[in-house]
């Protein structure tokens, strides 16, 4: 059987691609990565050659084209054990919260976006952007809680903690300030062997891509940025 080929973007900026991809390396699920670095201006006319939406992240399988990450999750849970915790109302909350993560905190992914390799002091936390770290601790503490962590839906790594990796990485490159149980969650995210094989990688890019940075310097004072030196290629 030929392995899955997953299409991602910039592993600096791309938080849609983490999900999937970090997913798959953690139940070491074996797929071929297509990184398609992000284009000055649209991507329209290189991603739309493998993806619908001419977004990332894309799973070609079986013939078939699967163009939305929470598609992906839900297509190899169908094929490998451990995507979704076992215990059912684990799994039902777990699906819930990865949901939620599809389809809100826009706040939190506007004004922070997800740059692995720099930090930054925002220029304010905004009452909507505090909305958004508010629910995200109530989530966390009731995931933690309910079942005995040190994951969200229990003791191992599932779909709902790769969908929340990205916000690890914004919590430390934005300085986000969490209460403590948040705060270790999002360290024990970025200390996963997954996590950081993500990073190296982000770090090693030479790329810059003018609209990403554009937002992220918006944001606030960059105070650091440990990426590799930036490519003129
Ligand atoms: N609902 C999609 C969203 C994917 C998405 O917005 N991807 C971003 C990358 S982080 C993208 O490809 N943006 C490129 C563009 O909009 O041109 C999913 O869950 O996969």
């Amino acid at each position: 059987m030929t392995k899955p080929v997953l299409y991602i973007a910039n592993k600096n900026y791309s938080s849609w691609s983490l999900r999937p991809w970090a997913l798959l390396r953690a139940l070491e699920i074996p797929f071929e990565e297509r990184l398609m670095r992000f284009a000055d201006g649209s991507n329209a006319a290189v991603f739309s050659a493998f993806s619908p939406t001419a977004k990332v992240p894309c799973l070609h399988a079986e013939g078939a084209v699967i163009w939305d990450s929470l598609a992906i999750v839900e297509f190899l849970a169908e094929r490998y054990p451990g995507v979704w915790p076992t215990d059912p109302l684990a799994r039902a909350w777990a699906r819930c919260a990865a949901a939620e993560m599809h389809a809100g905190f826009g706040v939190l992914r506007h004004d922070c976006s997800m740059t692995v390799g720099q930090r930054v002091r925002l220029r304010q936390v905004s009452p909507a952007l505090q909305a958004d770290l508010d629910r995200l601790q109530s989530l966390w503490a009731e995931g933690l809680r309910r079942f005995g962590g040190p994951y969200l839906a229990g003791p191992v790594f599932t779909a709902v903690d790769a969908f929340y990796a990205p916000v690890a990485f914004r919590v430390r490159s934005y300085g986000l300030v969490l209460n403590v149980p948040a705060a270790a969650y999002a360290g024990r995210l970025l200390a996963h062997p997954v996590l950081l094989e993500w990073e190296a990688a982000a770090l090693a890019e030479p790329w810059r891509e003018p609209q990403h940075e554009q937002w992220i310097a918006a944001a606030g004072e960059i105070t650091a940025d440990f990426r590799a030196a930036a490519s003129v290629d």
